[in-house]
């Protein structure tokens, strides 16, 4: 058990030194939870009138460390915990008032330190950097990207000291919690779009097929259009949504879905009341993929925007969400041509064509009804640097027949590159001119693992 009043304590002298900041520089990570905890601590600092610039990174090595030198005031957040980090910050930005607000394991040294690993909190699954920069500030106004920083992190259902920033957000009405389709797209997209996308779970039959998805919805007796304009689920009516839920329940049932791919239909969701309804902000799932979409294509500037408020900072992160979306169609389409049965698993070869941060959703969307699921697909793209990306993915079923792409992809980039992961999805980085000796490893290991003759 975390020991819960040390930790506001600790959280309370953060806020302290950051109020004595005159015009602090808050540097922090460019994926969802660093873009919606840096968010939360430039709202938190602007409602105090406090003047403050924001710099946005993928990683916080010796090199940005250096950088920095000469900042008078910074605040790190949802990095800045790492050992060697800490260490680093020490030497070089001794002379400077530092604050670091993170969730990621950590000790504790001379730089002041928000952080839940401290008290006996797990950072990892009940507190995101956004829910621990929410205890700094602890405000109303707050809560909302706390949530969004926690679904970035993948932290839902929430739970611990997630837990508690929602139940002071329900009071405070700034959030509200149902039972719904937890599927991605409820608020944002059209219903064709919100099942043809969907990829978690796999809808088999309907994931990647537009046409079978408008099918199955006029099979249900749902109006796919209302005039000119798309539909989406969020505003159907109780029983069109019933239908629908109790479609795709009777779908995964007649295809022999595990019991946890069904109930993971419906979940948790977490809407934004104050937010205007209809909009990605509305709904933190979606807010947080807008985040995402911000850093991934290097414009954390706009997620920051989007963070504060700003109604051109939104429009703009609508528009990478719609390149995302393009680029996820485009990626979709290609694979579907281009994936090669390797025998023991398929190969889909997406170098230099699909973006190393879309590979592993589009690979294991090829299990919507291109490839069969009896064999596992490994997938490469090329990284921003060049670098050969591999990420593998898996069905339960492959799993519990022994199936471990984690340890797969470790043992198969031992000296040749570096991976690990789950079971099921996995990823890896393989050295350049290595890829053939990878692949080869890589059908042997799956072969034993799997007892294919
Ligand atoms: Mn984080």
């Amino acid at each position: 058990m975390g020991d819960f009043e040390r930790f506001i304590k600790r959280c309370e002298e953060v806020r302290e030194m950051i109020g004595r900041m005159h015009s602090p520089l808050i540097v922090n990570h460019y994926d969802a939870d660093g873009l919606a905890s840096g968010g939360l601590v430039a709202k938190a600092l602007r409602m105090a009138g406090k003047e403050f610039r924001i710099m946005t990174t993928r990683k916080l090595d010796e090199g940005v460390i250096e950088s920095l030198k000469g900042e008078k005031e910074i605040i790190f957040v949802d990095f800045g915990g790492g050992a060697k980090q800490l260490e680093l910050v020490e030497e070089r930005l001794g002379k400077s008032d530092v604050v670091v607000i993170d969730h990621h394991q950590t000790k504790e040294s001379k730089i002041l330190q928000a952080n839940p690993h401290l008290f006996g909190f797990d950072g990892g699954s009940e507190l995101s950097a956004a829910g621990t920069a929410y205890f700094v500030f602890r405000q109303p106004e707050l809560v909302e990207l706390a949530i969004v920083g926690a679904m970035g992190d993948m932290q839902h259902p929430l739970k611990g000291l997630n837990r508690k920033i929602l139940e002071e957000g329900k009071k405070h009405g700034m959030v509200e919690v149902g039972l719904d389709l937890t599927l991605f797209g409820r608020v944002s997209r059209g219903l064709v779009w919100f099942l043809q996308y969907c990829s978690e779970p796999y809808l088999p039959g309907l994931t990647g097929k537009r046409a079978a998805c408008a099918q199955f919805l006029e099979e249900l007796g749902i109006e796919l259009k209302e005039g000119e304009r798309w539909r989406k689920y969020y505003e159907l009516p109780h029983d069109e949504k019933v239908k629908i839920v109790s479609g795709l329940v009777a779908l995964l049932y007649s295809r022999e879905a595990d019991d946890a791919t069904i109930k993971s239909l419906v979940g948790e969701v977490y809407t934004f009341p104050r937010q205007e309804q209809g909009t990605e902000l509305s709904d933190a799932n979606e807010f947080s993929t807008a985040l995402n979409a911000c850093g991934r294509h290097n414009r954390p500037e706009v997620g920051v925007g989007v963070c504060l408020g700003e109604k051109k900072a939104i429009e703009e992160a609508q528009e990478l969400l719609l390149l995302h979306r393009r680029q996820l169609r485009e990626g979709m389409e290609f694979a579907s041509q281009a994936v090669e049965d390797f025998g023991v698993y398929y190969f889909l070869d997406g170098r230099g064509i699909i973006d190393d941060g879309l590979i592993g959703v589009v690979a294991g969307m090829m299990y919507g009804g291109t490839i069969q699921r009896t064999k596992p697909i490994i997938a490469a793209a090329l990284n921003e640097e060049g670098q050969i990306k591999i990420s593998g993915r898996a069905t339960k079923k492959l799993c519990a027949q022994g199936l471990n792409l984690g340890k797969m992809l470790s043992k198969a980039t031992e000296g040749i590159g570096a991976g690990g992961g789950h079971n099921i999805a996995a990823g890896a980085q393989v050295e350049t001119g290595k890829m053939n000796e990878f692949l080869l490893g890589a059908g042997e290991i799956v072969t034993s693992q799997l007892n294919f003759p």
